[in-house]
């Protein structure tokens, strides 16, 4: 293909992009990425936790030539999907991208959309691959060497004008596209805002995440019990973080998206977290159906209910966990909220802990159990042996 053709071709599928509601579009050659290394290294420091996916395909993550036969550009988008508000008043914490409909699914519908028009201007049969997030791709290194951001202190993709609520989608061809690109400058600068706020300290280093430490982990991608040091840190966070985004100063002006399937859910407005505790597996279905959070699945998102109750309710919500507790068939759960129990409750709650410990036969809620009547027992001691002693805040965790 000429020179001129090829540009013709490039700004056709950018208008048809843009028109399909894509914000930002790139086209750049399917080459082996420069930070090569960097992925190496996070990956043989464990930093990928218990993500074994990370570990496949790693001759593709660092080229996407390697992808498919012939593959030779990659057209990279970023698509907003900004929502004004990640704790909903009265209502759940869940981060933005997943607040409203799971956005592989609408995503993939364009970019097949846009892989047929791909199709038929060029006439021939060219091969198309889309990928979002569903394709061994280092999705952020690719947007930025296609010039759509940095890649910021918190790891995220940045783009002047439209900040880092952003979806990175790809369209692997076997026709060189690639246009020469100015790689985005770093605006960072000397702002450590995102190092500074993140509650675990997952950011280890500029751009580097440890994933074992990072809410948006431990909250969706982790399988089997939160590590206890780390619960109290998880605060209200149902699903996902975004607090190294909130505080970057590149999304104070981010434009919100009106793209529908984006919105915010109401029912995740109506619910506390202490309402998921009783969701069986049709209401669960009922709530969550086509959203990202299924990803958690409903072990996982009442393992997190535990968790935010035991870190934001009173002693109120204790008759109310004992209840679950005697209910919930599964151990991961009950562990968990045997944990919130032991922080919200009393001596008092110690002997009802007893009756459900002495019938416990599975070995994490035991411990769990166990432990949660030791810090009400031992609650019980100091306050008698120190007169008004505060019960709060409990740091033995
Ligand atoms: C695994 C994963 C996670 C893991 C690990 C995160 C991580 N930082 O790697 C967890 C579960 C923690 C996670 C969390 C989130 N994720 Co995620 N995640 C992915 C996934 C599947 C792979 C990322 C990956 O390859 N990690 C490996 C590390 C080594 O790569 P990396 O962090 O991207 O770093 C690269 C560059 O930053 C650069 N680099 C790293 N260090 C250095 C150092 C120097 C000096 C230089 C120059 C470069 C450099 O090189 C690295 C390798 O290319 C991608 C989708 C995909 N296929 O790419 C989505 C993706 C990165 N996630 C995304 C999102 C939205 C999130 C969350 C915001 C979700 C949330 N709200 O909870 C959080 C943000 C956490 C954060 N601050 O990173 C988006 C990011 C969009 C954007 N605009 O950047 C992606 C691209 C999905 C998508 N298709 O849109 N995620
Ligand atoms: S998503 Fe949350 S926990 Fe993860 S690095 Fe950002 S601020 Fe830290
Ligand atoms: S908060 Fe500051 S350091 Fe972090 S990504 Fe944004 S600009 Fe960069």
């Amino acid at each position: 293909m000429k020179g001129e053709e090829k540009q013709q071709l490039r700004r056709a599928i950018r208008e048809r992009a843009e028109q399909m509601g894509f914000e930002a579009v790139s086209f750049v050659a399917a080459s082996e990425l420069p930070t090569e290394r960097a992925y190496q290294e996070w990956l043989s420091e464990g930093r990928h936790g218990g993500m074994d996916y990370m570990e496949r395909y790693q001759d593709l993550r660092v080229d996407p030539g390697e992808m498919e036969p012939g593959t030779k550009s990659v057209i990279v988008m970023l698509t907003n999907y900004h929502q004004p508000l990640d704790l909903l008043e009265g209502g759940l914490r869940i981060c933005r991208y997943a607040q409203g409909d799971d956005y592989h699914d609408g995503l993939w519908d364009r970019m097949r959309q846009l892989a047929a028009f791909v199709h038929a201007e060029t006439g021939a049969d060219v091969g198309t691959r889309p990928a979002v997030d569903t394709a061994p791709l280092l999705e952020r290194d690719l947007a930025r060497i296609a010039g759509l951001g940095w890649v910021g202190k918190n790891a995220m993709l940045i783009r002047q004008g439209l900040g880092s609520y952003t979806f990175i989608s790809e369209i692997l061809v076997d026709i060189d596209l690639a246009e020469e690109v100015e790689e985005a400058a770093d605006r960072c600068g000397s702002c450590t805002r995102c190092l500074d706020a993140c509650p675990t300290d997952a950011i280890i280093a500029p751009q580097v995440i440890d994933a074992r430490r990072c809410i948006s982990y431990l909250t969706i991608e982790l399988r089997g019990p939160i590590p206890r040091r780390l619960r109290p840190l998880i605060g209200d966070h149902l699903f996902g973080c975004d607090i190294c985004q909130d505080v970057c100063p590149w999304n104070t002006e981010a434009p919100t998206s009106d793209d529908p399937s984006h919105q915010t859910r109401p029912a995740y407005r109506e619910l506390a977290p202490i309402d998921l505790l009783e969701f069986d597996h049709p209401r669960y279905v009922e709530v969550f159906r086509k959203s990202a959070m299924k990803r958690a699945k409903i072990v996982g998102l009442k393992r997190n209910a535990a968790v935010v109750v035991g870190n934001t309710g009173d002693s109120g919500d204790v008759p109310r966990l004992l209840d679950f507790l005697n209910s919930e068939k599964e151990p991961l759960i009950r562990g968990h909220i045997a944990w919130a129990i032991g922080r919200l409750g009393d001596a008092d709650h110690a002997p009802a802990l007893r009756r459900f410990l002495a019938e416990e036969a599975e070995p994490f809620a035991r411990e769990e159990i166990g432990d949660a009547i030791c810090v009400l027992e031992a609650e019980n001691a100091v306050a008698r042996s120190t007169p008004g002693a505060l019960r709060s805040p409990r740091t033995q965790w």
